[in-house]
């Protein structure tokens, strides 16, 4: 028995390093291995031999097995990646031919225009910071001199997170200006910063109006500055996002961050007599500012006497509109694909 489990061997590995194709393969694996196989024959006589011979011939038997389970597997493999190689050579398929063209990325409108500005001040040594999205009340509102009781925190249509009771509450931004609390705190003074990012109010929508849209705060504290240092800023932004000047104008506004207030309009480039987008006045509200309130020096522990600034909140899904002829704010956080597409990189 042992002689012909040796032959057994010895024909199997030859048969299976000769078979040329998975079919051939399969069928000497069914003769040696398979149920009426020549090996499997052989294991079932195991029984017949005497208790001395059947532990030393059912161990060579097993060896034999497992060698040839062994070059099978390995045979396969073999076949197999052959098999694929000439199919990838084969007639079938021209690697010369072009691949079928990715999708290509562009980057938002919204996005493009943070990127300018913030190319633009940063050349002019202002920081670009950011904050949280979820901004404590103490931020968004306190550290503003916006009094707990002031219609300015209404009116700003909050959206509040479900905190704990007796934690103190949060709220997602409704404005970029926590981010003038949190940088004079990480830097001091003199600062020049400027802050791009998105906030959020319960806001009924319309062509001017989201719920979820982009502004962009900028601030500059040192000692001296002025409301004349603040227009400069802030026509050298206009000119930054638009290559040119615009028409706009200055009138009075009221925030509780700052005293005195203003308000910058541009003349809207949709009519000359009224639209929907500037709702019949020809003027789009586009960016507030105003001199820093020493309440807000002083809640970030710096002398009022000592230093001044200011500040200004842009609009910047609004001057998106108006740099890219978009007639409705809704199309930008609308992620409609036809939308986008039109702003390829
Ligand atoms: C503010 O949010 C102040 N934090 C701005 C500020 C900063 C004032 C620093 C003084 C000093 P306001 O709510 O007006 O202000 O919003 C600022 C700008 O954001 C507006 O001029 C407008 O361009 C844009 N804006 C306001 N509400 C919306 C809205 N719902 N959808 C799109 N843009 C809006």
């Amino acid at each position: 028995m042992r002689d012909r489990l040796e032959a057994l061997r010895r024909d199997g590995l030859a048969a299976v390093s000769e078979a040329q194709d998975l079919d051939t393969l399969y069928g000497v694996e069914s003769r040696l291995l398979g149920r009426t196989g020549a090996l499997t024959a052989e294991l079932k006589g195991l029984g017949k031999l005497s208790p001395e011979d059947r532990p030393v011939v059912g161990k060579l038997a097993n060896e034999i097995k497992q060698a040839l389970q062994g070059a099978l597997e390995e045979r396969r493999t073999a076949i197999e990646s052959a098999e694929l190689a000439a199919d990838l050579v084969g007639e079938g398929l021209d690697p010369s031919l072009p691949g079928a063209p990715a999708p290509k990325g562009g980057v938002h409108p919204v996005l493009a225009i943070a990127r300018e500005l913030e190319d633009v001040f940063s050349s002019m040594g202002y920081v670009v910071w950011d904050g949280p999205e979820i901004e404590t009340e103490a931020n968004n509102f306190d550290a503003l001199n916006i009094p707990a009781d002031h219609p300015a925190r209404e009116g700003h249509d909050t959206i509040w997170m479900k905190v704990e009771e007796g934690s103190p509450r949060r709220c997602l931004r409704t404005h970029t200006s926590p981010v003038q609390v949190r940088a004079l705190r990480e830097f001091g003074a003199p600062l020049r910063v400027i802050a791009p990012g998105r906030v959020f109010r319960q806001e009924a929508q319309d062509a001017t109006h989201d719920h979820t849209f982009h502004q962009m705060e900028g601030l500059v504290v040192d000692k001296g500055v002025g409301v004349p240092h603040m227009l400069h800023a802030m026509n050298t932004l206009l000119e930054g996002v638009f290559g040119r000047k615009l028409e706009t104008r200055l009138r009075p506004g009221f925030f509780p961050f700052v005293e005195p207030g203003f308000e910058l309009d541009a003349r809207c480039p949709f009519c000359k007599e009224g639209c929907k987008v500037c709702k019949g006045s020809t003027w789009i509200e586009l960016m507030p500012g105003g001199l820093v309130h020493p309440n807000v020096l002083t809640a970030v522990g710096l002398d009022p006497e000592e230093y001044s600034g200011f500040a200004f909140g842009l609009g910047l899904s609004r001057i998106a509109m108006l740099r890219y002829g978009i007639n409705d704010i809704r199309w930008m956080m609308s992620g409609d694909l036809r939308f986008l597409e039109q702003f390829q990189a």
